[in-house]
């Protein structure tokens, strides 16, 4: 599958986006890397430019909750990309009880999947790759 790999607008870690691209292209997927510090209206030209069958949003500096909402909305706004299947993930927030909280407006942004820094997560991410896989094919 073609990904989409993407820092938020305000996060300038750059070592997560090189983990997660290795990651993904070790479990055989083509991944076109953005970079850090892409700001919505970019992302947006982005998956245009690359048409990719999933974006993965990536954020550790706390806050993804806000970057990624932004992100996803400005996607969700646009008829053709209303329903590219968009996974954000890392550390999110800045504290632990918030997070339930950005996660669901997350969701319900139209965000398809909310995920940690674990490695629990990147399974997660892999199952959801997966089961994306099955619906292109
Ligand atoms: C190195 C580092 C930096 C470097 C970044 C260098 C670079 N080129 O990237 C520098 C010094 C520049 C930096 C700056 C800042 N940092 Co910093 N930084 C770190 C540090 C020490 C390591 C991050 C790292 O590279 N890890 C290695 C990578 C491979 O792991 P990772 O980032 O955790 O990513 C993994 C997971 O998060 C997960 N994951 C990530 N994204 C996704 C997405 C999906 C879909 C999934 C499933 C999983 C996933 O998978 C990855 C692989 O396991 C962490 C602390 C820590 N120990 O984690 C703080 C940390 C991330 N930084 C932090 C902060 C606050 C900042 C600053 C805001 C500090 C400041 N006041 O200026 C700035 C950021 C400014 C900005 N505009 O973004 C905080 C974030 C707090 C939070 N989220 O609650 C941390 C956690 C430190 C802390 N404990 O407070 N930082």
């Amino acid at each position: 599958m073609k990904i989409l790999l993407s820092g938020t607008a305000s996060d300038s870690h750059t070592w997560n986006l090189v983990y997660l691209g290795l990651f993904l292209e070790e479990r055989g997927h083509d991944v076109v890397a953005l970079g850090p510090c892409v700001s919505p209206g970019l992302l947006t030209a982005a998956c245009r430019r690359h048409a990719p069958d999933v974006v993965v949003l990536s954020s550790v500096n706390g806050h993804g909750y806000r970057d990624a909402l932004a992100a996803v909305r400005r996607l969700r706004a646009e008829p053709d990309l209303a329903a590219l299947p968009v996974a954000v993930g890392g550390k999110l927030g800045v504290a632990g009880r918030s997070g339930e909280a950005g996660a669901d407006r997350l969701r319900e942004a139209g965000c398809d999947a909310v995920l940690g820094d674990g490695a629990g997560d990147l399974e997660t991410l892999c199952a959801f790759l997966s089961a994306r896989a099955r619906v292109v094919a």
